[in-house]
């Protein structure tokens, strides 16, 4: 008998043939029994399956130790359970947030070992990441397995968000349409009424808050995830018992409702397959969630970088040795008289050959030209920047009465263009902490209360004309908020969600650095997630203290494919917005609350298809002497100060409103530093390290020959803003602020 023992294989001969015979020697002596509802043939395909997945890593190894590849985690020991999982959903019609140890998954829904080799080497055709992530991070655009990253957890909430995208889809087909002009041009929607949306981890990973958001949304929502959780009792040198508090995550999850829990012998591909096809029935039914808890081995370590021995005893690791999958299934086989001896080595002898023939393949593929660098940071079929995008006011209206007025403020005319843009496009959604009108429902139809939409009144009215499902409240979680952004987006809803005050963005912070700005370029534009993150941003409050007065626009500017918008007034606010929801890319839209009622900067009601493309600066003020370059609240403040430096000095400054900051509108500065030689970079955030920064060394790089002093910053002190306005008054930059830089830059 061949037996399998689990160590990686030393070398493998080239095989002469292509073709993969079917196995020959003695095989189903029952050929009608069935083992769970697994019949024999398909107990065979699970060996070559996890057999061939055992090869792959194996290969791998081979590979890594020869410097041919430059890293490996395998998925040894957790083949049985991930072969069930992939027999029991379907591929191209369930979803898939597949973690790196899930190789068996992967193959058994239809990818292919040259598909896997290619990502190890690194190579142009590699189908997940076009040679820019790690092996096992899967991403197949067919096969609805969507591009994975290597931070634990956060996959989670994308399988919420994916979920709830497929519900909304299948109540509200009419969304899943396409249409010319915006995003849903370029956006694929597929999606079916009893999909199930698997997503998975090991059991350290669910340490990870975002594990726990995410289980809380899918148990209350009723959501179709399959939670699967690949136990096998350590995340690199730690194991369950510490991760988890009484060892066992069963224990710890059990009282969530409407879950269907299971908890199995994960190297036992027909018991797995058993649980897994219950936990499938519930979820397929609508019922709830499943949560399957599967317990596998971890026979090579971590990674090819871990040793466990270091931490892990020889008798427990022979212990688990004992347990290995593979050598089960194929005792099993035998036992049952599926198949014999020699059916097996047969199997073995053609997995190792299609393994060498696709290593040779992978390992003499092109590698990715330099000139690939930048590519789908993006969406290359929509630019924001371009003139698609410049749609001017419309006229606007007389006032009713004389002498009435019909401008509407910052906050008015985010409100209508979020009406605007629900009313034309089914696929927007809205939701964070406190964005609904009133959660329940019967208050609002009962005319007992008014409701609230959001504590700035932005989203007021929206959930009364457009229903819950559409506006929504969420729990006080931001990582799940983004999160489930993503899963929406990359599904192809448009969703719009709020982050209630942007001193409480860092929970979501993983989120919006590791995962919102990367689907696209990571999966090679494979998957896009052009969802819009609103956030009430900055001081100048009176008492808003550090919690409530944060600016930090740059954390976010310094993240490639995250476009980063910033409005000074009301109808920027509007076209921006606008362009936001229509256009291909992530999008963080920074509103500052001080300006959400100013009488400075309101304007007439531009009309439902207002836009201004990213990237464009908008000429505050006219100016020959000096130029500001500034936005958001400091756009007031500098015109203040321009118009009493022309008062009091008649000195004309120009003030330049960049108006979105990433991307920044590079030549309105250049034209402006050209003419008036003469330059103050000012932003509210803290002086050192911020926006003006990048500008400032822009202009002394680019336009030195330009400048007749040098370029000054105005910014907020290197603390964080108090609560005592006289505290506060000195902290923030104020018009007398500039007006001072001024003065002193034009003397210079
Ligand atoms: C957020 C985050 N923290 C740390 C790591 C480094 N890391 C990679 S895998 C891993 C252990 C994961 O353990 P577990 O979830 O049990 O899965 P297993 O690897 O055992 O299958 C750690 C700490 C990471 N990738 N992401």
């Amino acid at each position: 008998m061949v037996l399998f023992v689990g160590g990686p294989a030393a070398s493998e001969e080239p095989m002469a043939t292509k073709t993969v015979p079917k196995p020959a020697g003695k095989a189903l002596e029952t050929p009608d029994k069935t083992y769970q509802g697994l019949t024999g043939k398909q107990l065979i395909e699970a060996y070559r399956l996890m057999f061939l997945s055992r090869r792959i890593d194996d290969r791998e190894i081979l590979l890594k130790r020869q410097q041919k590849i430059f890293f490996q985690i395998s998925g040894a020991g957790h083949e049985a359970l991930l072969v069930a999982a992939g027999l029991a959903l379907k591929p191209g019609y369930d979803w898939f947030f597949a973690y790196y140890r899930d190789r068996a998954l992967a193959l058994t829904l239809g990818m292919k070992p040259l598909d896997m080799l290619l990502q190890a080497v690194g190579a142009a055709d590699d189908p997940c990441s076009g040679g820019r992530q790690m092996p096992s991070h899967w991403s197949n655009r067919a096969l609805n397995i969507v591009t994975g990253s290597s931070p634990t957890g956060s996959q989670y909430l994308h399988a919420i968000g994916c979920a709830e995208a497929g519900r909304y889809f299948s109540r509200h087909p009419e969304a899943a349409k396409k249409a010319p002009g915006d995003y849903r041009e370029f956006k694929d929607v597929t999606f079916h009424g009893d999909e199930v949306v698997y997503v998975s981890s090991g059991e350290g990973t669910t340490s990870q808050g975002e594990f726990w958001e995410s289980l809380n949304s899918a148990s209350n929502l009723k959501l179709p995830v399959l939670f699967m959780i690949e136990d096998n009792e350590y995340a690199i040198s730690v194991p369950c018992e510490v991760q988890t508090a009484g060892g066992n995550i069963s224990r710890l999850v059990s009282g969530f409702p409407n879950i269907h829990f299971e908890e199995c012998d994960g190297t036992d591909p027909v018991e797995s397959y058993a649980a897994i096809m219950r936990a499938v029935e519930h979820i397929r039914a609508g019922k709830g969630p499943g949560f399957v808890h599967g317990h596998v081995i971890r026979p090579y370590s971590h990674s090819l970088s871990d040793d466990e021995r270091l931490y892990r005893p020889e008798s427990e690791r022979q212990d688990e040795i004992k347990r290995d999958p593979i050598t089960r299934l194929q005792m099993f086989l035998i036992r049952e008289g599926i198949l014999d001896e020699k059916g097996i080595s047969e199997i073995e002898k053609q997995v190792s050959e299609e393994v060498q023939e696709a290593s040779d393949q992978a390992l003499a593929a092109p590698l990715p030209g330099k000139e690939t660098i930048l590519e789908f940071i993006y969406s290359p079929d929509l630019d924001p920047v371009s003139g698609r995008f410049n749609v001017p006011p419309a006229p606007a209206p007389a006032p009713a009465k004389p002498g009435a007025t019909v401008d509407k403020t910052m906050a008015d005319l985010i409100n209508t263009c979020l009406k605007d843009e629900m009313r034309r496009d089914p696929r927007i959604v809205i939701f964070g902490e406190d964005v609904a009108d009133c959660s329940r429902e019967q208050y609002l139809k009962q005319k007992l209360v008014k409701g609230k939409g959001g504590v700035f009144k932005l989203t007021s009215g929206l959930q009364m004309e457009f229903g819950p499902d559409r506006v929504f409240n969420s729990p006080l979680a931001e990582a799940s908020i983004v999160g489930r952004s993503i899963g929406m987006a990359t599904r192809g809803l448009k969703p719009v969600a709020e982050i209630q005050f942007f001193d409480y963005i860092w929970p979501a912070m993983h989120q919006l650095r590791n995962e919102l700005p990367l689907i696209r370029w990571r999966s090679f534009n494979g998957f896009s997630c052009p969802a819009v993150i609103r956030v009430a941003i900055g001081g100048y409050l009176t008492g808003g203290a550090i919690y409530h007065s944060q600016c930090g626009e740059t954390i976010f500017t310094h993240i490639p494919g995250l476009r980063v918008v910033f409005p000074s007034n009301a109808l920027d606010a509007n076209g921006l917005l606008r362009t936001a929801i229509r256009c291909d890319d992530p999008v963080l839209f920074l509103e500052h609350k001080r300006l959400y009622r100013e009488t400075y900067g309101r304007a007439p009601y531009p009309g439902p298809d207002h836009m201004i493309p990213f990237g464009k600066a908008r000429v505050a003020r006219e100016g020959n002497d000096l130029s500001v370059i500034t936005y958001g609240a400091v756009v007031p403040r500098a015109l203040q100060a321009a118009q009493r430096m022309d008062r009091e000095h008649h000195i004309s400054v120009e003030v330049i409103d960049l108006r979105t900051l990433s991307p920044y509108d590079w030549e309105a500065v250049a034209r402006t530093v050209s003419k008036t030689n003469r330059v103050i970079v000012a932003y509210e955030d803290v002086l050192s390290w911020g926006y003006g920064a990048e500008i400032a060394a822009r202009i002394a790089d680019e336009l030195f020959d330009h400048l007749d002093a040098p370029v000054r910053r105005v910014a907020a002190m290197d603390t964080f803003c108090a609560y005592q306005p006289v505290l506060e008054d000195e902290i923030l930059p104020q018009a007398n602020d500039l007006y001072q830089a001024m003065l002193n830059l034009s003397g210079f």
